[in-house]
């Protein structure tokens, strides 16, 4: 008996290092611990054996059964942390790939360029407002000395909104930043430095110069004593900032219902430098912006009395200005949305 006790120990220990995985594991227990087991049938097969031979064979098979019990203990343990780190090598995440380069993104040019008008007038003391994309007609117009069927509503082509919001057109598309200005001289007394950027609509077919939605920026000075002089050497300053400091300037009588008097401001031409060429229209010239003295009409619709204050405006095209910088020779390019024309602007 104790010869088969021992041949058995080494049979059961060699097969339990040959098993490898869980699944193996548990077929062993089952095969020697379990309750068909042959260490289990042992331990029965002591009561017939003859009483002499049973004390030594009883504890040689009750030690045989607390070592492979034992055993088998120590061997599922180290199994299972085996898999357990097999399990999360298999989750583990290759930290040495390269990464997948995300898409940036950048500033549309004409927001590059509305920013940087901003910057320049920031440095001459102006602050900024915003406001209403949908205007009532009065602000866009009335106070703005344009009566209703007044010809010089002929300048803005507008696009009205319909009822049930708007009604007998009072409500609209604004055709500029100039209801802004309104806003904060309403808002605000003299003295005032202010610049409005912001889209504007027009009911306008689209061509190489002209969109249905475009950017401005309007500015506005009020203040006891400001004259045509402050206005010359404000935008001046502008121009030689925005396209360099060695620009001329040209400043003609022009005609807006709000102003009076009313001027065009040109510089020399960028390309040709004043000699003429395709960019200038061969003129030497290029327009940039309309200005004037607030017309004294305006400060009264607001409650400015024109006898104590006085001040300049002006207002310009964005697309343009960044159109003359960047010598863009179509304004439908900035809304077409084409990554071969939006990626030459990455700063
Ligand atoms: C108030 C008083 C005066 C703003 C002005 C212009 C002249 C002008 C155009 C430039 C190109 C519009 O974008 S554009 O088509 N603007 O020429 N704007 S004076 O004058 C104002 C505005 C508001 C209360």
């Amino acid at each position: 008996m104790l010869e088969k006790i021992k041949s058995l120990r080494e049979k059961a220990i060699q097969e339990l290092e040959a098993s490898a995985d869980s699944n193996s594991l548990e077929e062993w227990k089952r095969t020697y611990l379990g309750k068909k087991g042959f260490v289990t049938q042992l331990l029965r097969q002591i009561g017939s054996l003859p009483p002499e031979e049973r004390p030594k064979a009883g504890e040689a098979a009750n030690l045989l059964r607390d070592e492979l019990t034992q055993l088998y203990e120590e061997k599922a343990s180290a199994i299972k942390e085996a898999e357990r780190l097999q399990a999360a090598k298999a989750q583990a995440i290759d930290v040495t790939l390269p990464g997948r380069r995300p898409q940036i993104g950048a500033l549309h040019p004409v927001t590059q360029t509305l920013r940087e008008i901003i910057e320049i007038f920031s440095r001459m003391g102006f602050g900024v407002y915003e406001g209403p994309e949908v205007e009532w007609d009065e602000y866009n117009f009335g106070l703005l000395n344009i009566p209703p069927e007044h010809p010089a509503r002929d300048m803005w082509d507008t696009l009205y909104i319909a009822p049930p919001y708007g009604k007998d057109g009072n409500m609209l598309l604004r055709t500029h930043t100039s209801p802004d200005q309104i806003r904060v001289m309403e808002l605000t007394k003299p003295p005032i430095r202010v610049v409005v950027p912001g889209r504007c609509y027009r009911h306008e077919a689209t061509d190489a110069s002209h969109e249905w939605m475009f950017y401005q920026v309007e500015g506005l000075a009020v203040d006891k004593g400001i004259t045509m002089a402050h206005l010359k050497g404000v935008l001046t300053t502008f121009v030689r900032e925005m396209f360099g400091k060695e620009r001329k300037v040209r400043f003609r009588c022009d005609y807006f219902p709000f102003v009076e008097p009313g001027a065009d401001m040109a510089m020399d031409c960028i390309v040709c430098g004043g000699k003429g060429c395709r960019v200038c229209k061969f003129t030497g010239w290029l327009e940039i912006l309309g200005a004037g003295m607030v017309h004294p009409q305006v400060l009264r619709n607001v409650g400015i009395d024109p006898n104590i204050y006085t001040g300049f405006a002006f207002g310009m095209g964005v697309e343009r200005i960044a159109m003359l910088k960047h010598k863009i020779d179509d304004i439908r390019y900035f809304y077409a949305n084409d990554l071969r024309f939006l990626k030459q602007f990455r700063a």
